[in-house]
């Protein structure tokens, strides 16, 4: 039998992971990438010499067998495209993980709070579990712990590792939310949405978002829901408001007061009944879990509160990567301040005059930062927004702007990478702006 030939499609966290894994078994293989960096190569380098690295336009495909595909890269690429319609199978790394797992996985997806509910559960089930293995599209490839041994895995997924996921069972399966993003990747909304929705496919228990019920048609072994509002019955998990205070329960039972979490904003709140069914549908003991949940502070670079100054506050939420995002970060800030919202990027190929006059009733200002400022200042145009060359700019504007009771939100709604390597730069960016301002 001939050998498989490999190619590792696009050498970011993934592309080196899958280099890790195939060298780990003698395996030979080469690699596509389009934007090689020097420290990109000697990454690669440190795991293997000699590897072949070439653009994905200058490849001939045609005797490739095994494609390890990056989420990042999609399989409409004519490169890809062409070596699949030529016999080439394509692997995902999620996919090789769930096959060799030994543990129950927790797979989490949804438009927004995937980190935030995947750092909780693994937060809250630390005490239940030995080892518990974080990983997915929080930025941990799984192949780098394939060999981890964890007692449970949870598994944030984006849409983009689902496409290449089949025939795998999920202990635990949730789509946190569902809102349009990604739509220079989908021909539509529904492709979206049912890529996410695919997440409940062969998994043994469900974790459902009572708004989304209609969407979820298959039959578990056990199911629990969530959202907001009142529940009844076991695996039901909501909320009931009683003299101006929200309780989080469990069917009629309480379980916590939303006063007593450090997280804030009404999507946080049904980010942590999520986490809770998802402990709830693993039989696990619910004290510790609730102890944990009440000392949870968030994840930086969302809601992040860095600093204030003669009563104007600063909040870093470059993580607001989408609409739906930035919608639950302004609903979270419009009742009680008055906001500056710096907004702008990588718009992903979606218009944003549908929300023009939601963002224009919760804010005082918009400064529009990112590459694409004359589709932006158009959209919004009812908000008179400004467009600024850079972040830094853009906080300095605002606060000169700004008094006491005033809010200055960065909530681009939009991804980074337009303008940074990541949202986490975006976010420390902004921090820097904002201490230049504190100082
Ligand atoms: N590339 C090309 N040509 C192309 C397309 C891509 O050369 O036509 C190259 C890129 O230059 C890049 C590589 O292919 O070097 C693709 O890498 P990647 O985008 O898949 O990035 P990774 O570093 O492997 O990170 C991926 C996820 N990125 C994406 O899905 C875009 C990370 O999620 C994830 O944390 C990581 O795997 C580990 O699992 C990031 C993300 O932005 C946080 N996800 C999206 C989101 O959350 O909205 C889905
Ligand atoms: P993801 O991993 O899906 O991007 P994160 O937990 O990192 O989600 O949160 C990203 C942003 O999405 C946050 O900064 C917040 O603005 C928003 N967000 C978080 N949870 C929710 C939710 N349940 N519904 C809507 N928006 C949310």
């Amino acid at each position: 039998m001939s050998e498989a030939r490999r190619v590792i499609a696009g050498l970011g966290k993934t592309g080196l992971s899958y280099a890790k894994f195939l060298t780990a078994q003698n395996l030979d293989y080469e690699v596509l990438e389009d934007n090689l960096t020097e420290e990109r190569m000697s990454q690669l380098n440190d795991i293997k010499k000699g590897v072949k690295v070439t653009s994905f336009g200058e490849y001939s495909a045609l005797d490739v067998s095994e494609i390890y595909l990056s989420p990042g890269v999609s399989k409409q690429n004519q490169c890809i495209d062409q070596a699949v319609k030529n016999g080439a199978k394509i692997l995902s790394d999620i996919k090789i993980f769930f096959d060799s797992a030994r543990c129950p996985v927790v797979a989490i997806t949804g438009t927004n709070g995937k980190s935030t509910v995947s750092e909780l559960v693994s937060l809250v089930l630390a005490n239940q579990y030995e080892k518990i293995l974080l990983a997915g599209n929080i930025g941990e490839p799984v192949l780098d712990h394939i060999n981890s041994n964890p007692a449970l895995a949870v598994l944030e997924l984006s849409s983009f590792q689902l496409e290449n996921l089949y025939e795998v069972s999920p202990e635990v399966a949730v789509v946190l939310n569902l809102s349009p993003d990604h739509m220079d990747r989908y021909d539509d909304q529904e492709s979206y949405f049912s890529t996410k929705l695919s997440i409940y496919d062969n998994c043994k228990k469900a974790v459902i978002n009572r708004t989304l019920s209609k969407k979820v048609k298959g039959s578990y072994q056990k199911v629990a829901t969530f959202g907001h509002g009142k529940t009844s019955g076991p695996g039901n998990f909501g909320t009931v408001t009683r003299n101006n205070e929200t309780f989080l329960v469990h069917g009629s039972e309480v379980l916590l007061k939303e006063s007593e979490l450090k997280i804030k904003g009404s999507h946080n709140l049904e980010n942590v009944l999520a986490t809770i069914a998802i402990a709830w549908l693993l039989d696990v003991d619910f004290s510790s879990v609730l102890r944990s949940i009440i000392n949870f502070r968030g994840l930086p670079h969302r809601s992040e509160v860095v600093g204030d100054k003669n009563g104007v506050l600063f909040v870093n939420d470059s993580k607001a990567t989408n609409q739906g995002a930035l919608l639950a970060s302004l609903s979270s800030y419009a009742k009680n301040y008055r906001i500056h919202l710096i907004l702008g990027g990588e718009t992903k190929g979606v218009s944003f005059s549908s929300l023009a006059e939601k963002i224009k009733l919760s804010v005082k200002s918009v400064c529009i930062i990112g590459k694409n400022p004359q589709q932006l200042t158009r959209d919004l145009s009812c908000c008179s927004p400004k467009s600024f060359k850079n972040l830094q700019d853009a906080v300095h504007e605002c606060y000169k702007n700004s008094r006491a009771g005033d809010l200055v939100l960065l909530a681009p709604g939009c991804a980074s990478t337009d303008q940074y390597e990541n949202f986490e730069e975006r976010g420390q960016v902004f921090k820097r702006a904002v201490s230049e301002v504190l100082s």
